[in-house]
């Protein structure tokens, strides 16, 4: 596990191409080359083409993985996000009419400062960073994702929980004419998620508003969304308007949905298996040809060394 933190970009704009740039330069320090740690995948800055988005300035950087960045558009154009269709080519397709501003985040519960927050009241005291993870979906496909945010923890610290508060809710944004996919009764609307405190509050847990220097694209969680890296994806709510402290393990869409295939914790595992495929393998996505091998999962979707502590002595089968 490789942990850099950069501080050679304080305050200044970043662009995507910037990020693949520097990417290589990373690989370069790290002694590796791109085509050696690739192995035939992808070249990253010749694979992605520009897409408009307005810039993010990000004070700092967290690389997690010597691993190529997912091209962005991969990133826009596939993926999960069923208020916009449950097919994965539908968010991109589907996700125009909606409007992420103006925003706001109700806080709720167990706290000592509950409210109607702004998005910019969310944004005001806090300094964007850039974060390089690796993501992995339950379906297993995977990408590597630089997102632009802040720790949930420093969100969270604002309102005060009280000890009392053991989880925290997210509910996400319900607006069936801005989202074609809340027609169907595929689940039960609003998609909702949590988290137990202690997982909330871990450093690598991310708020986040945007991706590869850009602010977030409607499909992929705009305008403020979770980024969970050692569980898998759908631990990540996107597009989050309520925010609830509760004592006791939340109801989440997916449990709801399907409580034998879906549990709360959700970590990445290879050893445990959904009951209907193998979890110990994943297909990265933007390395989908033919020569391309799948990849072996990592226990915590290599995160072990920062998250394991939290489940110590929890049986990872019984609380999948
Ligand atoms: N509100 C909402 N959030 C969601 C989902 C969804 O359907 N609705 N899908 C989840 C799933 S299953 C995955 S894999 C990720 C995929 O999006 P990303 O690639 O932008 O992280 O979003 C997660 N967050
Ligand atoms: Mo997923």
């Amino acid at each position: 596990m490789l942990i850099k933190q950069a501080a050679d970009i304080r305050s200044r704009e970043i662009t995507p191409r910037d990020l693949y740039v520097r990417r290589r330069e990373f690989l370069k320090a790290a002694g590796l080359t791109a085509a050696g740690v690739l192995a035939g995948a992808f070249e990253p800055d010749a694979a992605v083409a520009a897409v408009p988005g307005e810039k993010l300035t990000v004070a700092k950087r967290l690389v997690t993985t010597t691993e190529a960045l997912t091209p962005q558009t991969a990133v826009t154009s596939y993926g999960n996000f069923w208020e916009f269709g449950s097919d994965k080519s539908d968010p991109p397709k589907n996700a125009g009419a909606f409007k992420p501003k103006p925003w706001s985040v109700a806080v709720e519960g167990l706290c000592a400062r509950p409210g109607t927050y702004t998005l910019e009241d969310i944004l005001k005291p806090h300094a964007l960073e850039e974060r390089i993870y690796r993501m992995r979906c339950v379906e297993g496909w995977s990408m590597v994702i630089p997102w632009v945010g802040f720790p949930l923890a420093d969100l969270i610290a604002r309102f005060k929980p009280t000890s009392a508060a053991k989880y925290v809710a997210f509910t996400t944004v319900e607006r069936p004419r801005e989202m074609p996919g809340q027609n169907d009764a595929v689940l039960d609307w609003p998609y909702r998620e949590g988290l137990r405190m202690d997982e909330a509050m871990n450093p690598l847990a991310l708020l986040a508003f945007g991706m590869y220097g850009e602010v977030m694209p409607n499909q992929n969680g705009a305008p403020v969304r979770a980024v969970v890296p050692w569980k898998y994806g759908f631990k990540s709510g996107k597009s989050i308007v309520k925010i609830r402290f509760v004592e006791k393990e939340p109801g989440t869409a997916w449990n709801k949905a399907a409580r034998n295939e879906y549990g709360f914790y959700s970590n990445v595992n290879p050893n445990v298996d959904h009951p209907r495929w193998s979890q110990a393998t994943e297909r990265r996505i933007g390395e989908d040809n033919i020569f391309a091998k799948k990849r072996p999962t990592l226990m915590f979707n290599g995160y072990e060394a920062q998250v394991g502590q939290l489940y110590a002595g929890m049986d990872l089968k019984k609380f999948y």
